[in-house]
């Protein structure tokens, strides 16, 4: 099925039904991606938090009031959270923690989505492994 995406807040109208179907699904194919040129400040970004091994900045097409990417300064194979191996586990958890600073930063621990889309099913668009934090209103349950 083809990956369906809306506005934050917006209903799929029929034109975006076909719109969405009309855009082929993105697969890795390990080329550089757009967030290299984020990460070599090429091109600007909000930057909300950033150490040696971790930036993180705001989705430029924000899903909620709180919309922020936090990503590995290296990618090292990580296109995707399916390539994943043993020798990435300390990355994981920085990023993983990374997003814990990014939530107490936004004033949205009381409540926030992590979330990582693996692969064309899961509406991966950017090979270059990425957690969203989102919040800052009530987070729904399941996630389309
Ligand atoms: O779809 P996945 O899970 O791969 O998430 C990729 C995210 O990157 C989407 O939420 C996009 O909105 C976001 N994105 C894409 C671009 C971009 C960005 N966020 C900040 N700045 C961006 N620039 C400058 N260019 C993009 N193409």
């Amino acid at each position: 099925l083809p990956c369906r995406r809306l506005p934050f807040g917006a209903r799929a109208t029929h034109d975006e039904q076909a719109a969405a179907k009309a855009a082929a699904a993105t697969a890795d194919s390990g080329a550089p991606t757009i967030f290299d040129k984020i990460i070599n400040k090429e091109i600007p970004s909000s930057i909300v938090y950033e150490d040696e091994k971790v930036l993180a900045f705001r989705d430029i097409n924000p899903q909620a009031p709180v919309h922020v990417l936090v990503i590995p300064k290296v990618r090292d194979g990580l296109t995707e959270l399916a390539k994943a191996e043993a020798r990435h586990g300390e990355i994981l958890g920085q990023l993983l923690y990374a997003a814990r600073i990014v939530a107490e930063k936004e004033g949205i621990l009381d409540g926030f989505r992590v979330v990582i889309n693996s692969g064309p099913s899961a509406c991966q668009s950017v090979y270059h492994l990425h957690l969203h934090v989102l919040g800052g209103r009530q987070m729904n349950w399941p996630p389309g």
